[in-house]
């Protein structure tokens, strides 16, 4: 079941001068950054609120690391925005499976790695009235109880 809207993805050119708009604009922190090279992207988690299945909602600021990434093609052929949404679930094999079975397509076989080591998977956008959506399961040791906030850059992989 899908709980929460887990994160909005926000696709951009400077991930740190992004991360200076969210914080002088709105006052918004920075909880967690890291590099997803699977994914293409250097990102910064930015925590909105906490939600009532005890997961919470970010912003997800998304700067490419590779020009033939999905976020850097986006951004070339649209500029700097709202790229995608993410709602969260505490069984994303599951309810992805379940929304396969309704004809929707869904990009990956199996999760892959995403955020604090969730797991994440996409359903095509031209099947969602053009929006890219991401469903999610949260890493049960980074829920908000355990999660120590602190920047960590450690979680590039390769
Ligand atoms: N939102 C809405 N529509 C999108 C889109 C997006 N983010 N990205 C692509 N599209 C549309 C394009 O506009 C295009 O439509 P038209 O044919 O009408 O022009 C169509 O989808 C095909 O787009 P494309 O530019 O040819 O791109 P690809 O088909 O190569 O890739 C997609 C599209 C969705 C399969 C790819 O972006 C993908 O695999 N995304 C999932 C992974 C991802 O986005 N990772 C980054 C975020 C990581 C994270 O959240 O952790
Ligand atoms: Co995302």
């Amino acid at each position: 079941m899908l709980t929460r809207i887990d994160h909005i993805g926000i696709a951009c050119f400077d991930l740190d001068k992004t991360v200076e708009f969210y914080r002088a604009t709105y006052g918004f922190e920075v909880f967690h950054t890291e590099t997803n090279d699977e994914q293409g992207v250097r990102e910064a988690m930015l925590k909105i609120n906490e939600t009532s299945d005890g997961g919470a909602s970010y912003l997800q600021l998304l700067e490419p690391i590779r020009e033939d990434s999905a976020v850097g093609k986006w951004l070339a052929k649209n500029g700097e925005g709202v790229h995608h949404i993410a709602f969260g679930t505490a069984d994303v094999d599951t309810d992805s499976e379940a929304i396969r079975g309704k004809g929707i397509r869904v990009l990956y076989e199996e999760p892959r790695r995403g955020s604090m080591d969730s797991r994440i998977t996409f359903l095509h956008p031209k099947d969602c009235h053009g929006v890219l959506t991401e469903l999610v399961t949260a890493a049960a040791d980074h829920s908000p109880d355990h999660h120590s906030g602190h920047t960590s850059e450690d979680r590039t992989k390769s």
